[in-house]
This record gives C-alpha cells, structure tokens and sequence, in this order.
C-alpha cells in the first residue's frame, strides 16, 4: 500500500489494544461524510449530516447489522479543520475490542479502507500540520512510560527543537536570496548584501546551530540513565538495600517505620550503565491518625508521601521490596492498594524477597510465590545483611536497563540521532560559507554551501523529505495513530 496516497478514506481503532473503558474509532479522507451517512444514525433526527460545516458532537449509533445497532458519541470534523487537515470523525464507544471490530469492518463496507500504522499522522504531516520532527514527537507521547520522556516529547511537539532551526533555517534563504539575486547583477556592479552583513548573519547562523547541538547533547545526556526507584511497606528494607547497594550509607536505616521522608539516590555503575537509584518513603497515605499528629509531622509525610509519588513516577523500573515475615492484614491491604496504583502506571516491576538471612534456606516466602504475577521479571531474593542476591540484583536491573534503552532509544532519541548527524553537516556547511566569506573566496563558493546546509536543515525539520525517512518515521506508529 502506498503510504503516500492521502485521496481515499482511511479508518482504524485509535485506543488501545485490549478491553478498556472506552474504545475510539477514526476516520479520515473526502468520503467520511458519505460513510457517515451509509452507517451513523443520530439520535437527533433534525441533524443533517451532509450539511453540517463546523466541526460537530453527535449522540448516536453505528448500524452493525440491520438490528444490532453500537451507541456512542461521533466527533465529526466536516471540513479540514482537522488534525489531519482532512475531513475526519471520531467514534466513541465502549472498550471492546469485538465490538470496535464489527463497527470498523462495517465502516470498511462503507467504502473506508483500512489505515496503516501512523498514518494519520502521517496525512498531518504531508498537509504541513506539522514537521517531522513533530510527527516524531507525536509517537513518543503515545510511547512514553515515564514523566519526563512526555515531557521532552511535548516540547519537541510545541517546536522546541524545530522552531530555532526553522528559524536558521529562514535566515539562511534570505541571505541566499540576497546573494543569488547578487550573482545575476555582477556584470553592473550591483551589491545587495555587503560582506560584512554576510559574514554577520553567517555567524548568527553557526552560533544558534551550535546552540540547538548543545541542547540536544545534553538531553541524550538525561535521557541516558536508568531511573530504578525501591518501593515497599514500612521497614522493607528499602534503605538498607540502597545502603548495600551503594556501598555508601546513603540513607538512614531503622527499626522504626516511616524512617524515610526525603528524597536519597545513589549512582551505579553496572557494567558501564549508569543507574539512578532512588530510596522512596514506605508509608502510602497519610493516615486517618494524622489529626492527632503534629501539624509539622502531618507535613512532613504529606510531603514524603509527593516525593515518593514523584520518585516512582519518573522509575524506568520499580523495584518491589518484600519481607519475609508475615505482613497484618493492614499491611497487606496497603500493599495491594501500592500495587494496584503501580499497576496502573504500567511500570516494570521487579519483586525484591529482601531480609533473605531470616529465611530457612530452602523455603521461599509463601507472599512471595504470589508475587510473582505482580513482578514483570523473576522475583530476586536479598540479604542486604549479609550482601546475599546483590550481585544477582544488580546484574538484573543492568539487564533490564540494557533492553529498555535499546527499545527506546527509538522513541524521540530517534530524532536526536538523526538530528544530531544533521547538524555536524550544517555546521560544517555554514562554518566552511562562513570562511569563504571572511576570506573574500568569491560568492559562489558561500552560496553553494549555504545550499547545503540548507539541504540538510530540510531533512532535520521534514521540508525536504525522502521515502526512506519517511518509512524510518512513519514506520514505528501503531495503526490508528
Ligand atoms: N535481618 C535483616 N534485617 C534487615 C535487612 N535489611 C533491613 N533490615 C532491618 O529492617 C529494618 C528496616 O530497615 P530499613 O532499611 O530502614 O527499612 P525501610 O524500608 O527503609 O523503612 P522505611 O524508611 O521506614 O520505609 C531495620 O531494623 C533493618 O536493620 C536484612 O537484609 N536482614
Ligand atoms: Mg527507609
């Protein structure tokens, strides 16, 4: 199929794979008007489908059969006032995915065809809604797993990374135009931008290049360490663990629960990963006995209770930690809610056994055995006492580093990889038209490089565009996106 074809209707279920609360259905292309009134009856009988001009919210059902009908809601965008800049409609419906099925193929009857992965961005993207770059940063906002990757994502998407450099990119097509128009007059001696000019505009070029090369090395730089943040009941061990595992002490160790209220991380280095270690406060809500608390202690774990949340927000990966004995049933209940809210996050979770040195050597902890649904990996077990299981640990978590990086690295690290080899060339190029021009080598020499630094500021920001960036980019979206 022809990724470039943007004249036929294209649909697809834009939510998420599996059961969910609500389940979206998207369309767009010229015939979404004519499929809507094919298959889309409105509960308002007055309304018109084929009349309507502004973009507009319709209670009603999608005739699955002649009589199973699907209620939702249609979000119907009858101009190209659109995301894709083309006519568009949005079904929302219940979550499931049977259902979502029956209404799409139905839609397909209706002469709609089925949309490939990414490709309504990609529709944004040839209307010139939005630049590569951006279209990029779409994809990392629906991978992103953690809080800080959605932000980067988001700036990116508002022109963080693209606007400077189109900006650069605008300065350098004036002064080629200016030179251009130059070279056609030489016979008359005619001067429309003096060297001087030249030289400055060239050196405001390369400096606002070089700055835009230095934001993105430093936010490779972020990006590239693992964020592990322990999490567990009161007294798990946690700071212990932190303590062992650092071989520093790191953060206080007591018999007392709710020893931690601040924020301690640690920096390993596993076998050449950087890893940022994070030791969270064990308590989950601040209780019902806060009344009778101190008012400065209430803060205190109110404010404990934020960084913990924050911690485990940003985590690339939750490390669960465990104690062998047997928790009250208070403690399991808070255990479980802890669990539903990670769960909820979709975070990797790795299940710590911890305290290993007040087990009987042959026999795992019965909660343990449980957990093993709740850990994304094989339960570790640790002694931070006797330094049992750290090694093993700590391999673990630099394994789990190792695959999560390589995969995300795809996501806007994409975009700063091919940026970055972009943006050697551009500097190189201006730098090189920069030299020509303080050392009078002649105006044909700065034009043509100017051209090609031009050439690829184009390619970073998706003026200029080949199919296989195009793929690269385009490629990685799920379908519906
Ligand atoms: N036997 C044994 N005791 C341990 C081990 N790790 C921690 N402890 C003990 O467990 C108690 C709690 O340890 P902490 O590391 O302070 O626990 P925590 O999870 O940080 O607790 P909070 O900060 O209160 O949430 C302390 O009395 C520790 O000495 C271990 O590996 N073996
Ligand atoms: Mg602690």
């Amino acid at each position: 199929m022809d990724y470039l074809t943007t004249d036929d209707t294209i649909a697809a279920i834009a939510s998420a794979g599996g059961s969910a609360v609500r389940g979206v259905i998207r369309m767009s292309g010229p015939d979404v008007t004519q499929i809507l009134i094919r298959t889309f009856s409105c509960d308002d009988p007055t309304v018109d489908i084929g009349t309507l001009t502004k973009p507009t919210r319709m209670p009603g059902s999608i005739k699955l059969s002649s009589d199973h009908m699907l209620p939702g809601t249609m979000l119907f965008w009858p101009t190209d006032r659109s995301y894709t800049r083309q006519r568009s409609a949005e079904f929302h419906t219940f979550g499931s995915p049977a259902l979502l099925s029956l209404a799409l193929t139905r839609l397909g009857k209706a002469g709609a065809r089925m949309a490939l992965p990414g490709e309504f961005t990609l529709r944004a993207f040839l209307s010139g809604r939005m630049d590569l770059t951006q279209a990029e940063a779409v994809l990392a906002v629906i991978d992103s797993d953690s809080r800080q990757k959605l932000d980067t994502a988001l700036e990116q998407l508002s022109g963080g990374l693209a606007g400077p450099l189109a900006e650069t990119r605008q300065q350098l097509i004036s002064v080629l135009a200016e030179l251009e128009a130059g070279l056609d007059f030489v016979e008359e001696d005619i001067e429309f931008i003096s060297n001087d000019q030249i030289i400055g505009q060239l050196q405001a070029a390369l400096n606002q290049v070089r700055s835009v090369t230095g934001q993105i090395n430093s936010r490779g730089d972020t990006q590239s360490t693992f964020k592990a943040a322990l999490v567990g009941l009161p007294n798990a061990g946690k700071s212990s663990l932190i303590n062992a595992l650092s071989g520093e002490q790191k953060s206080i160790v007591t018999n007392i629960p709710g020893t931690t209220t601040d924020r301690v991380t640690a920096q390993l280095q596993i076998d050449g990963i950087e890893i940022e270690l994070s030791d969270t406060a064990g308590i989950e809500e601040v209780g019902s006995d806060e009344r009778t608390q101190e008012n400065s202690t209430a803060d205190i774990m109110a404010t404990a209770l934020l960084l913990q949340k924050e911690s485990i927000a940003n985590a690339d990966l939750v490390l669960l930690c465990i104690p062998p004995e047997e928790p009250s049933l208070e403690e399991l209940q808070l255990l479980e809610e802890k669990i539903g809210w990670l769960k909820q996050n979709n975070q990797p979770i790795l299940v710590i056994t911890t305290k290993s040195d007040l087990l009987p050597l042959t026999s795992a902890p019965p909660k343990a055995r449980r957990l093993d649904q709740i850990s994304t990996h094989r339960p570790i077990s640790v002694s931070s006492n006797t330094g049992a299981g750290l090694d093993m640990l700590k391999f673990e978590i630099a394994n789990l580093a190792n695959e999560q990086q390589s995969c995300e690295s795809s996501v806007v690290g994409s975009t700063l990889t091919r940026t970055r080899a972009s943006l050697i060339n551009v500097e190189e190029a201006i730098a090189a038209a920069l030299h020509a021009g303080q050392n009078q080598i002649g105006e044909e020499v700065i034009a043509a490089e100017i051209r090609q630094a031009l050439d690829e500021l184009g390619q970073i920001v998706g003026a200029i565009y080949t199919d296989d960036i195009l793929d690269l980019v385009f490629g990685r979206f799920c379908i519906g996106k």
